[in-house]
C-alpha cells in the first residue's frame, strides 16, 4: 500500500530535471544550473519523506487503489516533492535564524564556506521551484488555483509561526515570563502543523476531486493540526534527547532561549528556587555548562517522565478523534497511517 522510500526517492531527479532545462529561458549560464542543481539536490533530498509520501498514500487510500493509474501517481508524486520543497525551503531559513551547525547530518547549507549569507536568496529560489512545478503539472487542472492558494496560505501560516518563534527567543534578553503553554500551542500549530500534516493530507483530497469549500477538509484539519502539534512537541523533546547521530541534527533549543515545550513544562512545576537556575542559565550560548545545568533541572523534574505521559495521552486522544470521523468524508485509515508514522517516533 506504502509507496516506497525507493519509489519516491526515486522520483526526483525527473523534477529536478525539469527546473533545470527550463533555466537557460531564465537566462541561466551553465554555472548557474549547476549551482542551483546543487542548492536543491543537497536541501530538498535526504530527509525522512513523510510528508511527501503522505501525499501519494493519501491519494490511494481515497481512491481505494493500492496502485495508481500513471497520471495520477505522477500527479500525487509531484505534490508530494513540492511539499519536500517547501519544507526545504522553510529549513534553510530556520537553520540561518536559529543558528544551527547541521541539519540531515552534514553541514546547514548557509555553512557552507561556498553559501553563507546567500543562503536567504537561496530558501527564496527553492520556495519559486514549487511554483514552476505546479506549474507544469497541473496549469490545466480546474484546482490549480486551490492549489496555489493553499500553498500560499500555509506558506503564510507557517511564517508567522516562525516569527513568534523566533520572537519569543530573543538573543540576550532571558524573561521565562514571555514563555507559556499557550504561546508554545500557537507557534508549534503556525510554524509545524499546517504545512507537516495538513497540507499534504489537502493536497491528496484537492487532488481527487474535494472542492476547496468542503466541510471534509475542515474535517481533516482537526485531526492533522493536534497531530502536528504532538509532532512538534517530539521535535522540541529530540532537540533535548534525541541522538544527534540519529536525528541528524544537533540541538540548540536551550541555547537559543527557545520557548520549547520542556521549559514551558518545567516552568509549570519549579520551585522559586529552581525558577532561579532556569533564569540564570537558559539561553546562554556558551559556556555549554549553563545548558547542562538546564538539563540537570530537567532531570530534578523528571520532566522525561511527563514527556512520556504526554505522549501517551496524546496518542489516545488522537485515536478517539479518529475512531469518531465520519468515514464517508475522509477514511479513516488516511490518518491512522500517519499517526503510525508519527507515533513515539526517535527521529
Ligand atoms: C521548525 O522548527 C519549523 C520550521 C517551519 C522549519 P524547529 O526550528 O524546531 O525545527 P528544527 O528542530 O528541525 O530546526
Ligand atoms: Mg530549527
Ligand atoms: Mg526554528
Ligand atoms: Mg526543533
Amino acid at each position: 500500500m506504502a509507496t516506497t522510500r525507493t519509489e519516491f526517492n526515486g522520483f526526483f531527479p525527473r523534477l529536478l530535471d525539469d527546473v533545470l532545462t527550463e533555466l537557460p529561458s531564465f537566462g541561466a549560464t551553465s554555472e548557474m544550473t549547476a549551482r542551483i542543481k546543487e542548492l536543491f539536490t543537497y536541501n530538498v533530498e535526504g530527509g525522512k519523506m513523510n510528508r511527501g509520501m503522505s501525499v501519494v498514500d493519501t491519494v490511494k487510500i481515497v481512491r481505494g487503489e493500492s496502485e495508481l493509474p500513471e497520471d495520477i501517481n505522477t500527479q500525487a508524486m509531484v505534490l508530494g516533492w513540492a511539499v519536500e520543497w517547501l519544507q526545504a525551503f522553510f529549513l534553510v531559513a530556520d537553520d540561518i535564524m536559529d543558528e544551527s551547525p547541521t541539519r540531515r547530518g552534514q553541514p546547514a547549507w548557509y555553512r557552507r564556506k561556498d553559501v553563507g549569507i546567500l543562503a536567504i536568496n537561496d530558501s527564496f529560489l527553492i520556495e519559486s521551484a514549487i511554483y514552476r512545478l505546479l506549474k507544469k503539472y497541473f496549469r490545466s487542472e480546474p484546482y490549480y488555483v486551490d492549489l496555489l492558494e493553499l500553498f500560499h496560505e500555509t506558506s503564510y501560516q507557517t511564517e508567522l509561526g516562525q516569527m513568534v518563534d523566533l520572537l519569543t527567543a530573543p538573543e540576550n534578553d532571558i524573561n521565562l515570563d514571555r514563555f507559556s503553554i499557550q504561546k508554545h500551542a500557537y507557534i508549534v500549530e503556525y510554524k509545524t502543523a499546517y504545512y507537516s500534516f495538513y497540507l499534504p493530507v489537502a493536497l491528496a483530497l484537492l487532488m481527487t476531486g474535494t472542492p476547496a469549500d468542503s466541510p471534509t477538509l475542515q474535517v481533516a484539519k482537526d485531526i492533522l493540526i493536534p497531530l502536528g502539534v504532538y509532532f512538534q512537541v517530539q521535535d522540541d523533546y529530540l532537540d533535548c534527547y534525541g541522538d544527534p547521530e540519529f536525528i541528524g541534527k544537533i540541538g540548540t533549543d536551550i541555547e537559543d532561549n527557545k520557548c520549547s515545550w520542556l521549559v514551558v513544562q518545567a516552568l509549570d512545576r519549579v520551585t522559586p528556587a529552581q525558577r532561579q537556575v532556569l533564569n540564570d542559565n537558559y539561553g546562554r550560548k556558551a559556556p555549554a555548562e549553563h545548558a547542562l545545568r538546564v538539563k540537570q533541572l530537567y532531570k530534578d523534574l523528571d520532566i522525561e517522565g511527563v514527556y512520556r505521559a504526554y505522549e501517551d495521552a496524546a496518542i489516545a486522544d488522537l485515536q478517539d478523534k479518529i475512531g469518531k470521523v465520519d468515514e464517508s468524508a475522509v477514511p479513516r485509515a488516511v490518518f491512522t497511517a500517519f499517526l503510525n508514522k508519527v507515533a513515539k517516533r526517535t527521529k
